[in-house]
């Protein structure tokens, strides 16, 4: 999502940098395209005039006339206005002394509530904190079975009644059982239904009154377009929600959603949902979500990621090893497979600055089966081969793609590719800047 948005938004502040000096008039016109272009990614309308007027008192006068770059200094206070829109980063309150801590998720149907519960019990797990699930969703029994089925997977302890019973008393019978196991933070799934209606808001606020529970987050769909606000306004109205867990961020979505409903109900965006898989959530970050709307892609989410699947020490290692030349096709193998760990790669390549709009020319599915053929080809060599691709003669070749099910031109490509990479390296460890090759070859 947000890339509409962003690519707007870019073109915008890229006329801005054409003009020497910034007037009134630039600023306004500047203004009244960022406005378009929030319009456009569904941004409910009294939040964008909000933000437009905010942006605009700061930009017209002082602040920017003392500036060299006036374009920078627009799309600095514009950054730093959508950071102070979409408010703080996701915490989670567990200040409360009532244990364990109840999180009640709320929502529409459909909004990603069974699969977030899951979610955030994994994230609270690596946080240290043991988490339970209840499974209070009694309308229908596929309802039950699904998250029974995620704890399982995901190894957490639950709670169910199946669906005869009360919604409010499966909480506190549940409540009562995580306590017997000793569990920090109470995950509560709740039904959703199409529409809000008011039997479901009653249900919810028995929950609520008999639970006390020390979060109550909505979880949106971030596909919501300008409902959204309704939606977060209703359930804010009735229940008060302590913040927003924004789902299928990964998909198409413009992105507003997530603006205007931290704008109309002040409460904090705290996680985003990424995928359908259980690691697809990362915790909110104005800042990083700033400026991936406003075209700068999100390094910090990707460093973070990439942190979580290397080590340090062994990055060190590496680094060393490519300098000195000593990098082999094992090392290239493993450096594969910690990529693959990291997510789908449109995923990667949509955090880093520039390769987004390269995102939708590139095929998830063929970049997999790429990564994939190039591990298979490794895997068929022997140790001595992969240490030392001088060995891989003409024969060897042939077993090799035998072995992995390929074509000995495709062996051929991969040394190739391996070849060229070493060459280049080497020539960056004797401190020459080479001319980018098509690297890495094994992902084109
Ligand atoms: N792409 C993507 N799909 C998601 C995400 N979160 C949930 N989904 C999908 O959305 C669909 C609905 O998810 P559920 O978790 O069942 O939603 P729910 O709110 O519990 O639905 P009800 O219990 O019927 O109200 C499923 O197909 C999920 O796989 C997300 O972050 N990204
Ligand atoms: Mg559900």
């Amino acid at each position: 999502m947000f890339e509409n948005l962003s690519e707007r938004l870019q073109g915008i502040f890229d006329n801005l940098g054409r003009t020497g000096k910034l007037t009134e008039k630039d600023v306004d016109t500047a203004m009244r395209e960022v406005r378009l272009a929030l319009l456009e990614a569904d941004v409910s309308l009294p939040v964008v005039k909000d933000f437009v007027k905010r942006v605009k008192e700061r930009a017209v006068g002082a602040e920017v006339a003392k500036s060299l770059k006036p374009a920078q200094q627009v799309v600095k206070i514009v950054h730093e206005e959508l950071i102070d829109t979409l408010g703080e980063a996701g915490r989670l309150n567990f200040s409360g002394s009532i244990k364990p801590h109840v999180i009640m998720l709320v929502g529409l149907q459909g909004s990603g509530k069974t699969t977030t519960a899951a979610k955030l019990a994994v994230h609270l797990r690596k946080d240290k904190r043991q988490p339970f699930l209840i499974a209070a969703d009694t309308y229908r029994p596929a309802a039950v079975d699904q998250l029974v089925t995620l704890a399982r997977q995901i190894n957490v302890p639950y709670y169910e009644e199946g669906v005869k019973s009360r919604p409010a008393d499966i909480c506190v019978n549940g409540i009562r059982a995580a306590r017997e196991a000793n569990a920090a933070v109470v995950i509560l799934d709740t039904a959703g239904r199409l529409q809000i209606d008011d039997e479901m808001m009653a249900e919810l606020e028995e929950i609520k009154r008999r639970t006390s529970p020390a979060e109550i987050l909505l979880v949106a769909d971030s596909m919501t377009g300008q409902e959204a606000v309704n939606i977060a306004q209703g359930f804010n109205n009735r229940v008060g929600i302590t913040g927003l867990i924004l789902t299928k961020v990964d998909g198409d979505a413009r992105g507003g959603a997530a603006i205007s409903m931290r704008a109309v109900t002040g409460v904090p965006i705290k996680f985003l949902g990424t995928g359908e898989k259980i690691d697809g959530f990362e915790v909110f970050h104005p800042d990083r979500l700033a400026s991936r709307i406003l075209g700068m892609g999100d390094v910090l989410s990707l460093i973070e990621k990439a942190e979580a699947a290397f080590d340090e020490q062994e990055a060190i290692k590496l680094q060393k090893k490519l300098m000195d030349n000593q990098f082999t096709l094992q090392d290239f193998l493993e450096q594969l497979q910690k990529i693959r760990r990291m997510g789908p790669l449109t995923q990667i390549l949509s955090m880093i600055p520039g390769m987004d709009r390269m995102r939708n020319e590139i095929n998830q599915e063929e970049a997999e089966q790429r990564m994939k053929r190039v591990e298979a080809i490794i895997n068929s060599m022997t140790i001595a081969e992969r240490n030392n691709p001088k060995l891989l003669n003409a024969s060897r070749r042939q077993r090799i793609a035998a072995g992995s099910g390929v074509e000995v031109r495709d062996v051929n490509e991969l040394i190739k590719q391996f070849r060229d990479m070493q060459k280049m390296m080497s020539q960056i460890g004797r401190g020459r800047m080479p001319r980018m090759p098509g690297f890495p070859g094994a992902m084109r």
